[in-house]
């Protein structure tokens, strides 16, 4: 891991080093172009044919009714995944939103109510494992909202199937159909609708850059869906001091570099930590890995900084926006006040990121590559809409109403103005 010293660093390296990998999406958007046009011409059987081509599988049925399968599971497994979706589901139940009531103007009532996005679709990745965890962190706040169509698309495994772990929590969240499938054409299928797909309003979940380029173009085009967040690689920024214990940041860097080759791991630490256990460390435990040919990989461009203090650690890790920081030093609560900018924040020696991964109860699916500056992970929010209500009495319209002739005049909007002209003269007849 490169090491650098924080106050000898430019403005200009430090810029660069909280710029992530560049993502050219130029040639990807090229092949998912046809993807995308091949679903909106063929429909399912365009589902079918991309499948068999990338995947080399061709499930029948499409789609099932997951609500309508047997499964079987060992009961360690069950009980597992139990335990997390309680948590999940009770931490994301205490953010369903309180109706918000304001009487702005004697008379003048506003309101915000909150609606579910009715149809969504949930991605979930297969490929190299699968990921049951990220169904939980997706379907729990859809079902908690209230979403009446719930499609889960994956990938199904080489004889057709999908895992029985994703078919019990489709299962437990309530999902109305499960599309196996993947990849670009998954998504796209969710976007435009099929004889058996329906369409959806929203799309979530992390994939790889087929999945992620699907969802930019279907953004941008007459599908008229939303997307979750832009996604990029998975990333963490551990803050450490001289009190740190150097084997559980080792554990905790490796933690992330192992999702994928391109993940972020990055250690700000004042002077005073043990870098050099540290380093041993990540040698030793990464090599007992049965993934260390992908975290080897993300460990060679990971880097660590050496800071004065905490507050420059701080400073470093504003900047750069992780979507998961641990704060493993001297009282981690009194440095979350100067914390402006992270997708998720785990405190102290004992609150792993794999805790949040998978069963404390917050939600995982976060925003990367800096946009930590602007957007907030999965909650029941991005599966609602809040939708105003106003109603004006007499007594407000009288009240409010001159304001709004006023300035329809200054925007020379006169039917806008007249709306109002005309109720309050019949209000002084
Ligand atoms: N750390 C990942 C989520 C995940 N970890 C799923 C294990 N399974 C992205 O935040
Ligand atoms: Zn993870």
């Amino acid at each position: 891991m490169k090491s650098y010293i924080y106050n000898k660093l430019a403005t200009d390296d430090l810029k660069q080093l909280c710029q992530r990998p560049k993502m050219d999406f130029t040639s990807v958007f090229g092949q998912v172009e046809p993807i995308i046009q091949g679903i909106a011409e063929e429909g399912d059987n365009g589902i079918n044919h991309f499948s068999a081509k990338f995947d080399g599988v061709t499930p029948d049925p499409l789609v099932i009714d997951p609500q309508n399968q047997d499964i079987r599971l060992n009961d360690d497994i069950r009980k597992a995944i139990d335990t997390a979706f309680n948590n999940i589901y009770e931490f994301h139940k205490a953010q369903l939103p309180s109706q918000l009531e304001v009487e702005t103007m004697p008379g003048v009532q506003c309101k915000r109510i909150a609606r579910p996005i009715e149809r969504v679709g949930l991605y979930i990745p297969g490929g190299t494992a699968i990921l049951p965890s990220t169904l939980m962190m997706l379907g729990i706040p859809a079902m908690l909202a209230g979403c009446s169509t719930i499609v889960v698309a994956t990938p199904p495994q080489q004889d057709g199937t999908v895992a029985d772990e994703i078919i019990y929590i489709a299962q437990k969240i309530g999902a109305t159909h499960l599309l196996k499938a993947g990849g670009a054409q998954a998504v796209a299928g969710m976007a435009l609708g099929t004889e058996s797909v329906p369409k959806v309003d929203k799309i979530f979940g992390p994939g790889n850059q087929y999945v992620t380029a699907a969802k930019m173009i279907l953004q941008n085009s007459e599908a008229q869906i939303a997307i979750d967040m832009p996604a990029g690689p998975s990333e963490v920024l551990v803050i450490a001091d001289e009190t740190t214990n150097p084997v559980f940041v080792a554990a905790d860097l490796l933690s992330q570099a192992e999702h994928g080759a391109d993940s972020q791991v990055v250690l700000a630490a004042t002077k005073g930590f043990d870098l050099e256990t540290c380093q041993r460390q990540l040698d030793q435990q990464l090599a007992e890995l049965p993934r260390k040919e992908v975290a080897r990989k993300a460990i060679e461009k990971s880097f660590s900084i050496v800071t004065e203090s905490l507050g420059e650690a701080v400073s470093f890790s504003n900047a750069y926006a992780p979507e998961h920081l641990i704060i493993q030093a001297k009282q981690p609560n009194q440095l979350v006040e100067d914390i402006m900018n992270a997708g998720s924040i785990f405190l102290g020696p004992w609150t792993p990121e794999s805790a949040g991964d998978y069963a404390s109860g917050t939600n995982h699916t976060l925003p990367t590559y800096g946009y930590a500056r602007m957007y907030s992970g999965v909650s029941v929010d991005s599966f609602i809409k809040q939708i105003t209500v106003q109603q004006i009495s007499k007594e407000g319209l009288q009240n409010v109403g001159p304001t709004v002739e006023k300035l329809a005049d200054l925007e020379q909007l006169q039917a806008h103005k007249n709306a109002v002209s005309i109720r309050l003269a019949d209000i002084n007849k």
